[in-house]
């Protein structure tokens, strides 16, 4: 790889700016927290950061309802310390990422409070507005993500717009030409400002149906197949119309031009869809468009080795030259050491899931606290502030759980804030597995990322090798990883019992790092303890 594409493989640390350090004690993280713990950062061995949303907002949505898309909100600091924070970033060999919410701004930007003044202002179509039925009904059965109709009637303008999220974030609408050129310019504006590139929020819903077609109903709904809930109506429903438009390919074209312009930038999309897969390869084949998605594949409740394999396979046939990306936590869904593990082995289990992450074919985005191992935090109702799990509570109970407070320290304020009341409480579950008790215990899952991180590093084969899938079943799973100079034997355990594989392959063991729990080659036999792991090369 050349410095251009150092994105290939890269790992992305997600940084969720609120929850990571508190520098000024008001409870809410912000950007010199960030700057301020840049070398925990870098000791991690990852190649970038992708900051979430830190631009002016009223934080309806924690940032992702953005009032001013260039400025920085005062909760997190202002431009100066945007500008240290990357100089610090750079200063440490790590890339910086920030999080572009181009699909919808807030209610509260300049454009929305003008858009909606009138029916004949300059920016009257800038979002995207029907009128009612003759009933009054909404124009058609499209629906928000978080709950309820898509659209949200306007009583001055008389006209509903459309939300695909709350109704304080109204869509964006692309297929005006001066709205692409502004959000364009808004990109140009950071990239001058020196960052490496961007996380696109929902990168499938920038334009939607002209027609305003009704959606049709989903044949067949499978649990959380896209982090979509199945006590929301919006799962029942097949998205054709509302999103993930054909028209979008060309956007991403010209959004490509302007990111080739600044030498050695990336780009990460969010999918969400039904058609997850294909819409990433999509996006990626022919390098001229995104340079990775990821999807909500790897986001889900199903754990399985079968589900794994065949979303690794799907997406090796249909991507041709484009290149993956894979998440298994964000600041959207459970932490994943709850959701695919066990209350007693978590731990264990999620080092073989860290493995397995990042010995797959594709980058990687780990998100903070990952490395950590933390559970999701247990909250009360009274105690969420997340829109989304209000709405839902209790079958879900929101995106809170996954975005409490960093633990830096094992005592009642984390070492997170000096503050009584950070802005979600600290996790009495997450404590025991603060920074500080990890970081000299050399067994322990953050030792053991960084020790991973490291040979990922000294073994490029992990990082730029094909992929080859042998066996599995619901718990196991072996692949070779294969380049020019280096073959490897991967094969994972994932449950609480001893796995035993024949290969007929020629396997010369590979030693591990002592923090991951390793399996062992005999007479033509891996064993593979409970959640371990066996590595060999192929002679
Ligand atoms: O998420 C898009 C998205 O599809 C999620 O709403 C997802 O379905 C849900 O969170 C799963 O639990 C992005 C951001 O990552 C999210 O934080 C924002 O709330 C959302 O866009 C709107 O900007
Ligand atoms: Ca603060």
């Amino acid at each position: 790889t050349t410095n251009n594409d150092w994105w290939r493989g890269a790992v992305i640390y997600q940084v969720y700016p609120r929850s990571f350090f508190d520098s000024n004690n008001d409870g809410i993280g912000d950007l010199p927290g960030v700057t301020a713990k840049m070398s925990y950062i870098a000791s991690l061995g990852v190649d970038a950061i992708w900051l979430s949303p830190f631009f002016t907002s009223p934080m309806k949505d924690f940032g992702y309802d953005v009032s001013d898309y260039c400025g920085v909100d005062p909760i997190f600091g202002d431009l100066d310390d945007f500008d240290k924070l990357i100089e610090a970033a750079h200063q440490h060999g790590l890339k910086v990422m920030i999080d572009q919410v181009l699909n919808h701004s807030s209610d509260q930007h300049p454009w929305f409070v003008e858009s909606r003044s009138s029916l004949d202002n300059d920016k009257a179509d800038w979002y995207i507005w029907g009128d009612a039925n003759p009933d009054g009904t909404v124009p058609n059965n499209w629906l928000s993500v978080f709950g309820g109709p898509a659209w949200h009637w306007d009583s001055r303008r008389k006209q509903y717009y459309l939300h695909n999220f709350l109704d304080s974030q109204p869509d964006l609408n692309f297929h005006n030409p001066n709205v692409v050129d502004a959000l364009l310019d808004t990109v140009e504006f950071w990239l001058k400002r020196g960052v490496d590139g961007f996380r696109l929020d929902t990168a499938n819903y920038y334009y939607h149906d002209l027609e305003l077609r009704n959606n049709p109903p989903k044949e067949e709904v499978v649990e959380g197949s896209i982090g979509v809930r199945l006590d929301n109506p919006y799962a029942y429903q097949l998205h054709l119309y509302d999103k993930s438009r054909p028209e979008n390919i060309e956007f991403l074209k010209r959004l490509r031009a302007l990111l080739d312009q600044y030498p050695n930038t990336t780009t990460v999309g969010e999918v969400g869809c039904d058609f997850s897969l294909d819409t990433m390869a999509a996006y990626t084949k022919g390098n001229d468009k995104l340079h990775m998605c990821y999807s909500f594949d790897l986001l889900t409740h199903d754990s399985s080795m079968t589900h794994i394999r065949n979303t690794m396979e799907t997406i090796e046939e249909g991507l041709g030259d484009g290149w993956p990306c894979w998440a298994i936590g964000n600041h959207d869904v459970a932490r994943v050491a709850t959701r695919w593990g066990e209350e007693q082995d978590a731990i264990a289990k999620s080092k073989v899931y860290m493995v397995m992450q990042l010995s797959l074919r594709g980058s990687v985005c780990l998100y903070q606290g990952e490395e950590l191992g933390l559970p999701e935090a247990e909250l009360q109702f009274e105690q969420l502030v997340d829109p989304f799990g209000i709405n839902f509570w209790p079958e879900f109970k929101g995106r809170d759980g996954c975005r409490t407070p960093m633990p830096w320290e094992n005592q009642a304020s984390g070492g997170f804030t000096l503050s009584d009341s950070p802005w979600l409480p600290m996790s009495d579950k997450q404590l025991p597995l603060a920074v500080s008790e990890q970081d000299n215990d050399a067994l322990s899952i953050l030792n053991a990322y960084r020790e991973f991180l490291h040979l990922r590093k000294a073994h490029p084969v992990l990082i730029n090798g094909d992929i080859e899938f042998l066996s599995h079943d619901d718990t196991t799973l072996e692949y070779i990883r294969k380049n020019d100079s280096e073959q490897l034997y991967i094969a994972l355990n994932t449950s609480a019992e001893e796995k035993v594989i024949a290969t007929t392959l020629e396997l010369e063991t590979f030693p591990l790092p002592q923090s991951i729990q390793s399996g062992h080659f005999e007479n033509q036999q891996v064993t593979l303890p409970a959640y371990s792991v066996f590595f060999g090369s192929i002679k």
